[in-house]
């Protein structure tokens, strides 16, 4: 298991929803053979938050999609494909997925998918936290080596 473990906290309101990436993009200094378990405590339906899945996107080139990064809310931020989830979707004819997350869910996925979350919408704020695991033989991105704090630009 990889130190930096993130948690997350978003609010109604906030407009901080995590925007269309792929995990290897954040941590491509290191073996690609990454899992990530992304942990939604208590239920995270989509209204509070939840994450979204692009359809079978892991086997997309990543020149794919590489157009939609001009695209983007946050351009000082490359990493991130794009925060126009419809826009997404028709540009790479795919159908976003999503599942109604109940407390005690886990979701784990390929470092490849492109996913987001949605704004949460409801009273109950979204609470969550992601882990990465790699084989203990394969040697990690450094950044993720070191304890996570919010600061740290990883
Ligand atoms: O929780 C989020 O908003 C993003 C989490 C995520 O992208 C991940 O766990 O890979």
């Amino acid at each position: 298991m990889l130190p930096r473990r993130i948690l997350r906290l978003f609010h109604r309101g906030a407009r901080r929803a995590s925007r269309a990436h792929v995990d290897f993009d954040y941590m491509d200094r290191g073996s690609p053979a990454v899992v990530t378990v992304w942990i939604p405590v208590g239920d995270c339906p989509p209204r509070t938050g939840a994450l979204v899945y692009l359809e079978g996107s892991h086997r997309l080139p990543p020149e794919e999609y590489a157009p939609l990064r001009d695209i983007t809310d946050r351009p000082a931020d490359r990493r991130q494909i794009c925060h126009d989830l419809e826009l997404t979707a028709r540009t790479l004819g795919r159908r976003w997925l999503w599942a109604d997350f109940a407390a005690g869910d886990v979701m784990v996925h390929v470092p490849r998918v492109i996913h987001a979350s949605l704004d949460t919408t409801t009273d109950a704020m979204r609470l969550s936290a992601d882990v990465r695991f790699v084989r203990a033989a394969d040697t990690p991105d450094p950044r993720w080596l070191t304890p996570w704090s919010a600061d740290d630009g990883a």
